[in-house]
Parts: structure tokens; sequence; C-alpha cells
């Protein structure tokens, strides 16, 4: 048997209430894979592998508000309870919020938008995509990961070395103001800030999902305190975010790695080190660790290998910070967990050298 992980895994039910029930891409119907077995896959995994299972204890909205902004959070609380009463289920057969219409600032010509009357021209007002539908459970689920990823945050300042957050839906796509890539909360971002609330000078967020953590970058792109970094597939090479993640975006306190569509263990390793390397000297870390860019996962062309995970777990670990994992991305159901694992575990034995 080999050593189990001591790594505290913080878990809510309320994670697995989220269904989107499929995605719209390019006007199709796409079944999406965004699904709740995701979570209670990995929760398995580790908890087979010796990890403690902790129960997320709810929290108050004070770091929740100072990353979003109260109209976006009100509507994304609201929001499916209006297009019921609406009627757009009855009616129109979609009890799903999918926006038509997007407030484009091309259409707007610099004008602020109004907030529309319809309730399908609302779901425009906050939404990026289409690939990003509103249902009934939607909020208790992904309120419920903001909840799991500050218990994480506050064992951290417990004393922890590290936690592990076993969030669905996940959440680095998000801005202050707008949701899209099957994200909803920043709870990565809104873990980073609770640290920040609660006494870290300075926290780094490393992003080492497959797609570019822009959410993070948009929402502390003009501050000091907190740095992002990330690691991702190139947008140029045709893939999500499309519109951002460059290098050439990168900044004093943001840092953009874009590899090379069939990048594998030794790329995506040296990239994570160049982030790690940038990150020494802050006061606590936090870790938007999606797995997506397995070699098995169907979102992503990067090929990296669980003994990847593992390496670029042991370099995030050797910064010997306080760090809060918080899971991001991951969509191969059969490889998800023991991709998380070994992460996991090179997290800790990185932490012990
Ligand atoms: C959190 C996270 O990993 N979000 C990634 C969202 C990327 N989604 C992009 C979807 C691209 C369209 N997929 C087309 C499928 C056609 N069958
Ligand atoms: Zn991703």
């Amino acid at each position: 048997m080999p050593p189990a992980l001591t790594i505290p895994v913080v878990w809510s039910d309320a994670c697995l209430l989220h269904e989107p029930g499929g995605e719209v891409w390019i006007g199709l119907p796409d079944p999406g894979n965004e699904v709740p077995a995701r979570a209670a896959v990995i929760r398995d995994e580790l908890g087979a592998a010796g990890a403690p299972l902790v129960e997320a204890a709810s929290h108050p909205d004070d770091a929740l508000l100072a990353v979003h902004d109260a109209d976006f959070v009100a509507y994304l609380r609201d929001a499916w309870e209006l297009w019921n009463e609406a009627g757009y289920p009855d009616r129109h057969g979609q009890d799903r919020v999918v926006p038509y219409l997007f407030p484009h600032p091309g259409l707007l010509a610099g004008l602020e938008p109004e907030v529309p009357t319809a309730l399908s021209a609302r779901a425009g007002l906050y939404a990026f995509d289409t690939m990003t539908p509103i249902g009934r459970d939607t909020w208790r689920a992904a309120r419920g990961a903001v909840d799991v990823a500050l218990t994480a945050a506050d064992l951290v300042l417990e004393g922890a070395r590290v936690a592990y957050a076993c969030t669905r839906p996940p959440g680095h796509h998000v801005t202050r103001s707008a949701f899209g890539g099957s994200c909803y909360l920043n709870s990565t971002a809104i873990a980073a800030q609770h640290l920040r609330n609660r006494g870290a000078g300075t926290v780094a967020i490393l992003d080492v999902d497959a797609h570019q953590g822009n959410g993070a970058q948009a929402i502390f792109r003009d501050r000091a305190d907190v740095l992002t970094g990330s690691v991702h597939v190139d947008p140029r090479a045709g893939w999500f975010p499309h519109f951002l993640g460059f290098e050439e975006e990168s900044a004093d306190a943001n840092r953009n790695l874009p590899l090379e569509p069939g990048a594998g263990d030794a790329e995506w390793v040296a990239a994570v080190a160049n982030l790690v390397r940038w990150a020494g000297g802050t006061d606590a870390l936090v870790v938007a660790l999606g797995v997506d860019a397995g070699v098995t996962d169907p979102t992503s062309p990067l090929e990296v290998t669980a003994h990847g995970f593992r390496e670029g777990g042991r370099l995030l670990g050797s910064l010997g910070l306080p760090t809060v994992v918080v899971q991001e991305g991951g969509y191969d159901l059969d490889s998800l967990g023991v991709l998380v694992l070994a992460a996991l575990e090179g997290i800790e034995e990185g932490g012990r050298s």
C-alpha cells in the first residue's frame, strides 16, 4: 500500500446538483461533459487513497462580493426562478436559461446596456457564451462550490499546509461580471481573495487547467497583491477561450504560457516550473487544478500523463507555501480521479523535500 494521502478533501453534496443538460455549440445541441459524476469520481478516488473528507461549511458573501459585482451575483441567484415564472419552460419547452442575444460592445457603441425586460435577452447580459446554461439548481451548486473553496482556504489559514476543494461546477473562466466556459462563480479567485482578507499579504493563483484562466486574469489584472499565471493550450491554435490567453497579455502580475497542441509532460512540466519560479516569494498559493491537459481528455489536445501531473505537483509543492487547490476542468471520467490524485500526491511530496 502506498502511504495514505493526508491532504484534506473538502466536499459538498450541493456540487452534484447542477445539471447543465447539454450545451449549445454553433447552434447545435451538444451533450457537454461537465457532468455531476466528475466530482463524485474524484472524491471516490481520493477517498480510496485514504484522504480525509471534510464537509464544507457555509460562508458569508464578503469574499464573493469582493470578486464579483453584486448585480451579477443577484442575477445568477435569481435567473432560473425568473425564467421559470416568465413561462419559458411551459411555453417554449426550455427549462434552462440560455442566451440568444449579447450586448456586444460593437452593438452598444459606447452606451451602457439597460437591463432588458425580456428574460430571453437578460440571459445575454452576463453570459459570454451559449455553452453555460443555468438550470433549476445551478445557483445552489455554484454557491456550494464557493463554500467548498472557502472551507479549504480556512483549513490552510488554520495551519494545514495544503487543502483540496473538490469543486464543481468549475469557475476559472468567470470575470467580475461575466460567466461562461461551463463556469458560474470563480471559486478559485474567491479563495484567493479570502486568503488576502485573512492576512496573506500576497497570493499567487497558478492555473494549470488546459484552458486559460481568463477569469482571475481579468479580476486581478490591476492588482499587485494577487499574481495570476496560467499554462494552457495556445488559443491561437484554435482553442477556448480563443480571444485571450496570449503570451503578449502578460504583465507585471500576470503570466500566460501557451503550449502547442500535442505538448506533453516535458513541455507542460517546464511551463509549470516557470510559473513556480515566478510565484516564489508570495505568501500563499492557490492552484486552479484542471486536469483536462490529460492525454485522454476530450476537450484539449495537450498530452500530459499522470507522471506529468505528479511532477508538476512536486514543483508546486516545493514552494512550501500554504496552498489551496481548487478543482477546475477535467472531463475524462476514466482518468480524472487518477490524474487529480497524482497531482495532489506530487504536491504533498514536493512539500516534504
Ligand atoms: C472549466 C473548463 O475546462 N472549461 C472549458 C470550456 C471549454 N469548452 C469549449 C467547448 C468547445 C466546443 N466543443 C464542441 C464539441 C462538439 N462536439
Ligand atoms: Zn479547462
